[in-house]
């Protein structure tokens, strides 16, 4: 996997140099909508940290880090109604899984019915 380009799209929105829809915020996570939603409700979560994908940030992330995003990520679907609904959550790892932006991030899908179909 490639090493952590610090002027990843994503890392410039955490460090604010670039603007967002903020959805939510915390010590270990940011969260704000993406710029072409694929579904009523699409969603991004980040945590505050400088990892490519889910494969570092699992290995590497400091334990308090890994349960604050993923509570966060919980949270932030909870608070736009989609726990009785239902979502769907997407990490892509790598080019050839569609990821674009590498620094890890959760996708929250949510506000219609999912396809099984994943092509
Ligand atoms: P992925 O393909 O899994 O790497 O997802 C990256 C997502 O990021 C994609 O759905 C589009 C979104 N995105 C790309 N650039 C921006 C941006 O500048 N702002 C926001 N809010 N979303 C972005």
């Amino acid at each position: 996997m490639s090493t952590y380009d610090r002027n990843n799209i994503f890392a410039r929105i955490l460090r604010g140099e670039l603007p967002c829809k903020k959805v939510y915020e915390d010590e270990f996570a940011l969260a704000f909508h993406d710029i072409h939603p694929l579904a009523p409700v699409h969603v991004l979560v980040i945590p505050k940290g400088e990892y490519v994908s889910n494969a570092d940030f699992a290995a590497s992330a400091p334990p308090d880090l890994l349960t604050g995003f993923w509570r966060a990520v919980a949270k932030v679907a909870r608070d736009l109604g989609l726990e009785s609904s239902g979502y769907r959550l997407v990490a892509n790892h790598g080019a050839q899984s569609g990821q674009s932006v590498f620094h890890f991030h959760v996708h929250i899908f949510g506000g219609k019915m999912m396809p099984h179909d994943m092509t």
